[in-house]
Order: C-alpha cells, then structure tokens, then sequence
C-alpha cells in the first residue's frame, strides 16, 4: 500500500496533536516539519521523531515526498502557507482561524475550490461523539423548534500578564485574540449543531489585561513560562467579550469569550433549547450529553457505542465508561479529512462533520461583524453574505 505523505508546517503546542492524529491513521507517513529556525526545528524533529526538518516552509511544500500541508503557523502566517500550498497542488488542513480578516479568508477559499483539493479547517470539537449526538437529534427534529442557543469559551491560561502569546500581538495574531482563537470555534460549533446561520451580531469587547510583558520568545498555547527579561507592550485585542446573536430563522443565542478567567482551562459549553427538549454539552466534560425536559426527569447521557445513533458509532472509540478526550475528537476530524483526501477531495464526497475553508471563510466575517458592532459602540451588525 502506497503510504499518503504529511507535512507540518509550525510545530507548536498543536502541531505534536496534528503528527500524534496522522500517525494513528497507519496509511500516513509523517515525512518532515518546518519551522522558523534551525535549532528549534531541529529540536522538534528529534522530540518528534521526524526525519526530515526544513527551516523554509517552501522547501516543505515543495518536498515531492509530501500530499497533504498541515498549517499551524501564528495566524498572520496562515495566508502566505496556504497561498503556497495550494499553488503546489497539495491538501491542506489549517489550524483556525483560517485567516487574519475575511479578505484573506475570502482569497484562501476561492483559492482552494480552484485547486480541487482537500480544504480543511480544524474546528475540532465537532468530532466530538456526543457533539455528533446533539446535531442529529436536532436534525431530525427531536428537540423541536429551537428557541435558544447560548454558552461559552473560557481559558485562564493568559491570566498571567507576563505570559505573552503571538494572541496579543495585532501583527502576528490578528486584531482579535480571543474572539478570533476561541470565538471561532464556539461559531462553528453552534451553527454546525444547531443547523443554524447567525444572521446578525451585538458584541461587547474589552481587554482585562492592557499591557503584558514580553520576552524574546512568544509563549505557546497553554504556557505558563513567565520568567526572564520582559518588556512592557500594550495590547489593545480583547481577551474578554459577550455576544448576542440572532439566528436567521428568528433564534435568539448569546455567547462569551474570555482567555483571562481562573479556573476554566479549556472550558466550552454549548446549550441548545428546542420546544421539545434541551441539550447541552460541555468539553470539560466531554463524555457526557445533558438532556433536559419539561415534563419529565433530566437526564445525563453517556457516551456509549450501544447508545448513540448509528451514525455516531464510528466516531466512538471505547466502550461506554473508558472516557475519551480531546486528542480522540481531534483524532476523527483529521480520519475524516484524510478519508477525503484518500477520495479525490471531490466536493461532493466530503464527509459531513469537516469543517472546510468556506466554513473558515465564514468564521472571518463572523469575527469581523463582532468587532465593527463593538466599534460602532454596540450596535446589531449583518454578517456579509460570502
Ligand atoms: C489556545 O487558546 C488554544 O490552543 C486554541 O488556539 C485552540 O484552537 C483551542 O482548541 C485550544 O486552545
């Protein structure tokens, strides 16, 4: 069997789940990464026992070895790596957000539909089992007509004013921060859930902690490393904001983001409420589906092959009671990418949970509308149609 050839362009703290998801597939060779400098990369390559290590992501891409780029460079070097990538004819899966505005996302977008290649974003909470339960039931009408759907993105990593990720820095991260990392994934997942577009947003941004303290090196997700020399920089992305959302059909929803709250680790929660019941999921807690009802008692279920709809079953890896995790939600986004990949990447062949560019594309007018409603001092702004 002829092995599909992967490349990672970007090896920080998600990259080692990117090569850790690939690895598992068993038909994909992990055949080299490229980061920014040679030491680092180096260092990298023999942490992660790949042979081959480029310092220039274009040597990467134009490795012949290498079918499928995965891109988890800082946000502003999304655009050039994927421009590249799809010129060089190779599939692409990108960390979000996919771009730093919706002009770039808008151009990756056009971009990959003229390539005809496997265009995938990771808004991996989809891959989520019960996540996959939840859309389902809403689809086929069990919760009935929905009235609201609301929750949360909450991280206490940057807390900190001396942890200083490339989030904070408008020229690496975008001028959103946690709007644009976290914010896009509680988007994608409630309108992937819910079956719904939002239609138009009200949101309230602020920045809780105005001025951090950088060093040479920006942090990586989840760092708490806060010693050394440090300069002041004032950061003017939000690292707090509360949405409200009005859905095209006439849903109302809310949502809020923070990176600076203490306790929540990786804390996202979505609760949808239908006229027949209500269902709420939440990561931390990522085994178990709320159920909830008028008439009769709650109830909580588990994730359980025997238990979920049959279509769920293939993303359910372990008998009910073995708990899964984030990395085996991650797992069966990049399953389902390379199921694609292995497929043609044909349009029409694209497994139904992948999130792909022109849902990324999508995320940049969602991030986009938020911030020109916040600018124009809280007013309900229309998502631009794509
Ligand atoms: C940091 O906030 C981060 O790593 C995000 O960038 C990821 O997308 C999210 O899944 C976990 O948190």
């Amino acid at each position: 069997m002829k092995k599909i050839g992967m490349g990672l362009v970007g090896p920080g703290f998600v990259g080692a789940h990117h090569i850790d998801a690939v690895r598992r597939l068993g038909d994909v060779d992990v055949v080299a990464i490229a980061g920014s400098s040679r030491k680092s990369v180096d260092q990298k390559a023999r942490a992660y026992k790949v042979e081959r290590a480029y310092d220039d992501y274009r040597a990467l891409i134009a490795d012949p070895d290498i079918h499928v780029i995965h891109n988890t460079t800082p946000n502003h070097l999304h655009f050039p790596v994927i421009m590249a990538a799809l010129a060089a004819g190779k599939h692409v899966i990108s960390d979000k957000p996919l771009a730093v505005n919706a002009d770039e996302g808008r151009q990756l977008h056009e971009a990959a539909v003229a390539a005809k290649v496997a265009n995938v974003v990771t808004f991996n909470y989809r891959g989520n089992p019960l996540v996959q339960q939840a859309r389902l039931m809403i689809a086929k009408g069990d919760a009935g007509d929905l009235s609201f759907v609301h929750g949360f993105y909450l991280q206490d990593w940057m807390t900190n004013p001396n942890v200083f990720s490339w989030r904070s820095d408008p020229t690496k991260g975008g001028v959103s921060s946690a709007l644009g990392d976290i914010g896009s994934h509680w988007c994608d997942l409630a309108e992937h859930v819910s079956g719904l577009k939002i239609d138009s947003v009200l949101a309230d941004l602020t920045t809780v902690i105005p001025v951090r303290y950088s060093s040479s090196a920006s942090a990586e997700a989840f760092s708490k490393e806060s010693s050394g020399e440090r300069t002041p920089v004032q950061v003017g992305a939000e690292d707090l904001a509360s949405v409200l959302l009005r859905f095209e059909n006439g849903t109302r929803g809310s949502f809020s983001v923070g990176q600076v709250l203490p306790g929540h680790k990786n804390d996202v929660q979505l609760e949808i409420n239908g006229r027949k019941l209500s269902l709420k999921w939440r990561q931390e807690e990522q085994n178990e589906l709320w159920i909830g009802h008028q008439d009769k008692p709650n109830c909580v279920m588990m994730k359980d092959p025997s238990l979920v709809l049959p279509e769920v079953q293939p993303y359910v890896h372990l008998p009910g009671g073995h708990q899964e995790a984030w990395s085996d939600a991650f797992f069966n986004l990049i399953r389902d990418a390379y199921d694609w990949v292995r497929g043609g990447a044909a349009p029409d062949a694209k497994p139904a949970l992948l999130p792909t560019f022109a849902d990324g594309y999508r995320s940049t007018r969602l991030v986009e509308a938020m911030l020109k409603s916040h600018a124009a001092g809280g007013v309900w702004t229309k998502i631009q149609p794509a």
